[in-house]
């Protein structure tokens, strides 16, 4: 107990989050890959305020998608295979260059889908580290091979310069609050799976309809 108390959580929670993602039928439902990021965002503001930058930013796509699931179409964003169906129905989607659609939800979940690539690089390094390795070292190599592509000189280099703060191992396994360094990995050895899967089917989605590189 304590004042840190309400702002402690598990990171089993937000993983199991992301678990509750797939329907049966294998769609990927958009309410609870909401609440996963919402899950990862309080996991970084706890990092530090260094990291406000990136949150905020995944935060203002958040909301571009709940102000969708709410929405008086929001029934048509069950899924993000019903709302990529019916944005591009209803030509809701700018498919060449930015234009009068800025906050469609193909475009907006397209920035966070490719955040999660970095997440499972990322996580995977985490899961087969030891304990000399460095957090900073694991993230910023994730970030090189997937989500750095995306952004712009700028972007990159304020990423560098907060990576360089993250917690050492020790510590972030502590924030993580999922037990001892075993109970973490074996933690993430479950966890991975299924954020891949997540992952893949979004990805398969999104290449089947050429939305990939959505400006
Ligand atoms: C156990 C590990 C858990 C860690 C959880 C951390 C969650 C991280 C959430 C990152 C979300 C990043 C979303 C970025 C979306 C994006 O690419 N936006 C850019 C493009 O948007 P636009 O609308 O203009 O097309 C935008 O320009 C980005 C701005 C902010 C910078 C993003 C840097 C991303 C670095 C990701 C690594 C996070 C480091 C966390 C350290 C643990």
């Amino acid at each position: 107990a304590g004042a840190s108390e309400q702002q402690k959580f598990s990171f089993q929670e937000i993983l199991d989050t992301f678990k509750l993602c797939l329907t049966d039928s294998k769609e990927v439902d958009l309410q609870h890959y909401v609440d996963g990021w919402r899950g990862l965002i309080k996991f970084l503001n706890c990092l530090g305020s260094i990291f406000g930058f990136i949150s905020k930013d995944a935060s203002s796509k958040i909301l571009i998608l709940v102000g969708h699931l709410k929405g008086e179409n929001g029934s048509q964003y069950a899924t993000i295979q019903s709302m990529v169906k019916y944005e591009l129905e209803k030509d809701l989607v700018d498919v060449t260059k930015r234009g009068i659609h800025q906050e469609s939800g193909c475009r907006t979940l397209l920035r966070l889908h490719r955040a999660l690539r970095w997440l499972e690089l990322f996580l995977e390094r985490l899961r087969t580290s030891s304990e000399e390795d460095k957090t900073s070292v694991m993230c910023g190599e994730a970030y090189n091979e997937s989500l750095s592509q995306y952004h712009p000189w700028v972007i990159r280099k304020a990423a560098g310069v907060a990576f360089h703060v993250l917690p050492g191992r020790p510590a972030f396994f502590e924030v993580m609050n999922v037990g001892p360094p075993e109970q973490v990995v074996a933690m993430l050895g479950e966890a991975m799976p299924l954020i891949s899967e997540v992952y893949d089917i979004t990805e398969k989605l999104y290449a089947q309809h050429n939305l990939l590189d959505l400006p």
